[in-house]
């Protein structure tokens, strides 16, 4: 990570609570004008390309809420990522680099226009920072990151050949693959961190890329499903007694589910009693369901940056319960993986990296709850 960057971040200002709920009060008004100035300009083709403009709306929705993300919970490093992926998927789709100086200085113009001078006015010192590292962003697009974890030597063979299977939409092979790979139980955890991820994560950069559609992305998505749930039917086993109670989901609008199934079914594995949610659980709906029932554990998952606020309001309703009510609270996934620490900011008890870390974690709460 470029350390000027980081410096010039610890420098830019905190937004004060009223200009980041304004900003979030007047999200939908400004999408709309930042929508309609951008699709009136004449080199409207030049800057994206022959993407059709729901994709730019689309855009300019997913930046929106992810600056009052940033906003709100003032949190400045989630721009040096983020920034740097979205040149990458956009210009990887067609947009020109220009695009993004373009839509920038036009979100600034319309923060000005729509917010209060006082509010407006650190607002848009972000804006010009931003807008002045263009460069540096582009080169940051540049470079190459998957992210992705690396498979122990002995999966290797069995991630290539899961990959290609995912890419090939061959499901049987898939299904072979994963029934000869994990026999039992016991292997479950392995193959999740070893090949499913990783394959997933490729399948992300490909689509990232350009080189793969949604329909292939789509396709290998829901290849993965099967392909779990085939291997829970065959291999779960519904003990007597379970160990301890856990509430498994992922926060509110969001729709990456695969990396939060993963972590129910290993916890259900090591004998977890798992209530699984899955995708896009309401903060409110998710309170309510954990207060009326005795859990040990929450764990909830966030990929896209933009859902984080959400994640900050599930922990902040749990933390508000008298002690001897709350669960322990376990996060994860992408959108916490470059910033762990974000996890104890939140109030979560703790932040996990992958299915099997989530289960060492549980474990050692149970231990230390004498369970
Ligand atoms: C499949 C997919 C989708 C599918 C999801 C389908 C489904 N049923 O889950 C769909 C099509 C819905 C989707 C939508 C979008 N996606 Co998407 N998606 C992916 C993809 C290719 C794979 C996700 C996945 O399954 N990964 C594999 C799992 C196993 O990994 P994982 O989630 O990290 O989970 C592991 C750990 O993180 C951890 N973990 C996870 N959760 C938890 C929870 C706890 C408590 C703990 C302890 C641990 C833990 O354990 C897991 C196992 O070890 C990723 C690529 C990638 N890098 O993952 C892009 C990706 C995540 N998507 C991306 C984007 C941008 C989007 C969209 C915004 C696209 C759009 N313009 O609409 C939307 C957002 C929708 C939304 N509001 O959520 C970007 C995010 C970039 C960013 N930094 O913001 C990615 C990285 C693609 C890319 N390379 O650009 N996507």
């Amino acid at each position: 990570m470029d350390s000027d960057l980081q410096y010039e971040i610890g420098q830019l200002p905190e937004i004060p609570e009223k200009a980041a709920l304004s900003h979030k009060q007047h999200l939908g008004e400004m999408v709309e004008k930042v929508n309609k100035r951008m699709s009136r300009r004449p080199d409207l083709n030049l800057l994206i390309g022959n993407n059709p403009l729901s994709m730019m709306f689309e855009n300019h929705k997913n930046h929106a809420v992810f600056m009052s993300n940033v906003f709100i919970l003032n949190e400045y490093p989630l721009l040096l990522n983020t920034i740097p992926w979205m040149y990458r998927a956009y210009h990887g789709h067609g947009f020109s680099f220009d695009y993004f100086s373009a839509h920038l200085r036009t979100w600034r113009q319309v923060l000005e226009e729509t917010l209060a001078p006082e509010d407006a006015a650190c607002l848009v010192a972000v804006y010009d920072w931003i807008i002045s590292r263009h460069g540096q962003f582009i080169r940051l697009s540049e470079q190459s990151v998957s992210g992705a974890p690396e498979p122990a030597q002995q999966w290797q063979p069995v991630y290539q050949a899961f990959l290609q299977s995912l890419l090939n939409a061959d499901r049987h092979g898939a299904m072979a693959l994963a029934r000869d790979a994990v026999p039992d139980l016991s292997g479950l955890n392995a193959f999740y961190v070893n090949v499913v991820q990783p394959a997933m994560y490729a399948v992300g950069s490909m689509w990232e890329s350009g080189e793969l559609s949604v329909a292939r992305e789509h396709l290998a998505s829901a290849i993965v499903n099967r392909v779990m749930s085939a291997q829970y039917i065959e291999l779960m086993e519904s003990p007597e007694n379970f160990r301890a109670r856990a509430v498994v989901t992922a926060g509110a609008n969001e729709f990456h589910e695969i990396g939060a199934t993963m972590v129910a079914n290993a916890l259900e594995a090591d004998g977890w009693e798992v209530f699984f949610l899955g995708a896009n659980t309401p903060v409110s709906e998710l309170l309510e369901y954990v207060s009326a029932r005795e859990f040990d554990l929450v764990a909830i998952s966030a990929t896209i940056p933009f859902n984080l606020e959400a994640i900050q309001n599930i922990i902040q309703g749990i933390r508000a319960w008298p002690r001897d009510k709350q669960p322990k609270i376990m996060v994860g996934g992408q959108a916490f993986a470059d910033y762990p620490e974000l996890a104890r900011k939140f109030g979560a008890d703790g932040f996990a990296e992958n299915s099997s870390q989530a289960v060492a974690l549980a474990e050692k709460w149970l231990k230390a709850a004498g369970k």
